[in-house]
């Protein structure tokens, strides 16, 4: 058996959201994930901030590559659009899709190996064309579902759960992704919910590429000392540098920041997201800064946590290529052939 269902019955007391669901609406099937795997936590994170955000289920797209990590879109929003798609390959089907169809909202699921090895070149093209996602990739260093080989973001020097030792580079998928373009950067951490939930919503509520590296680690084969991604190692090398708040800009008033400690971002429905800065020095609009700063942590040995950068007035790959509105499956037959005189006048343009 590879899923077990849940029982459908709800506790008819269950808090219901603006648009008249349970958290446990969000939810999917059981998870058969190891017991302290940090991917079941990320599920956890994901449905919590789509039931906060009262986003109606069947508006999702959720989409993932191979891997113990790209499994999880079973174990939530079991009630959303699902494709699970070849290894390494989900950002490519994701883009099609929302180029046939920009009104879901899509999330892209994914694993250290999923988007650091086979599909790196997927991973980078989806950062530079814009595409509107949230890009997670549940980072735990190692190739989980296949026991345990180091991944390409595993830290040189880091040693595997029987003592050998990597020698290469570690790919940073946030450097990548901030140095490619994406519009919405940011680190969380399995183990901290409540820096995570935010940092996801925020990411729903983006309007360009947004990604997100999420620390996750596998308590099977990489939570060991000497790993850089095990729970105690990430807790003690945690270093937040901005947090966001979701708040109501007019009760917020007497709590105002000081100049520069926060910034104001546009919020999902007309809400308003204020980022505050937990490091004066830290700047999060500025991408060249942000690219420095984060490689400044990381040869410090320090983890850096957050939102990294966000382009507030960024736009997506629809606005650049100017396509149509409508979903490609609601276009009528006029504006799928619009006769001759338009032929013409598109075939004298290539003359
Ligand atoms: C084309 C192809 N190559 C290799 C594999 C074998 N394979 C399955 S999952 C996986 C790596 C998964 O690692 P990651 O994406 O980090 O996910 P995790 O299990 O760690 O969450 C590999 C190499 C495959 N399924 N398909
Ligand atoms: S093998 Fe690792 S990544 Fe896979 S479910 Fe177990 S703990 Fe999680
Ligand atoms: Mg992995």
């Amino acid at each position: 058996m590879t899923y077990l269902a849940k029982p459908r019955l709800h506790h008819p007391t269950l808090a219901r959201n603006a648009v008249g669901y349970t958290r446990r609406d969000y939810e999917g099937k059981v998870s058969t994930l190891c017991a302290g795997c940090g991917h079941d936590s990320i599920s956890a994170a994901i449905v919590q901030a789509c039931w906060e955000l009262d986003i109606q289920p069947h508006r999702v797209a959720k989409l993932s590559g191979i891997g113990c990590s790209s499994k999880t879109p079973d174990y939530f929003l079991g009630a959303s659009h699902g494709f699970n798609t070849v290894h390494g390959r989900m950002p490519s089907v994701l883009t099609g899709a929302n180029l046939a169809n920009r009104e879901l909202l899509y999330l892209g699921v994914s694993g250290d190996g999923d988007s650091a090895s086979i599909g790196i070149g997927q991973f980078a093209h989806a950062m530079r064309r814009g595409v509107r996602m949230v890009y997670i990739v549940e980072n735990n260093g190692v190739y989980g579902l296949t026991k345990g080989q180091f991944s390409a973001t595993a830290d040189r020097g880091s040693k595997a759960k029987k003592g050998a030792v990597n020698n290469d580079a570690a790919i940073d998928l946030v450097g990548i992704a901030l140095q490619l373009g994406a519009t919405y950067v940011g680190r969380g951490f399995s183990g901290d919910k409540a820096q995570l939930v935010p940092l996801i919503k925020g990411a729903i509520a983006h309007r360009g590429a947004a990604f997100l590296d999420v620390i996750s680690p596998c308590v099977a084969f990489n939570n060991h000392a000497g790993s850089t991604r095990s729970y105690d190692y990430v807790r003690e090398h945690n270093e937040a540098v901005s947090r966001i708040d979701f708040i109501d800009l007019d009760a917020e008033v007497s709590a105002a920041p000081a100049p520069g400690e926060a910034v104001d971002l546009p919020g999902p429905d007309g809400g308003t997201m204020r980022l505050r800065k937990l490091h004066a020095n830290y700047d999060p609009t500025d991408r060249i800064a942000a690219m420095n700063q984060v490689q400044a942590y990381a040869a410090r040995g320090e983890i850096a946590t957050g939102l990294l950068y966000v382009d507030a007035e960024a736009g997506d790959m629809h606005q650049a290529l100017n396509t149509v509105a409508k979903p490609l499956n609601a276009l009528g037959e006029a504006e799928l052939c619009p006769g001759h005189a338009a032929l013409d006048k598109l075939n004298a343009s290539l003359r």
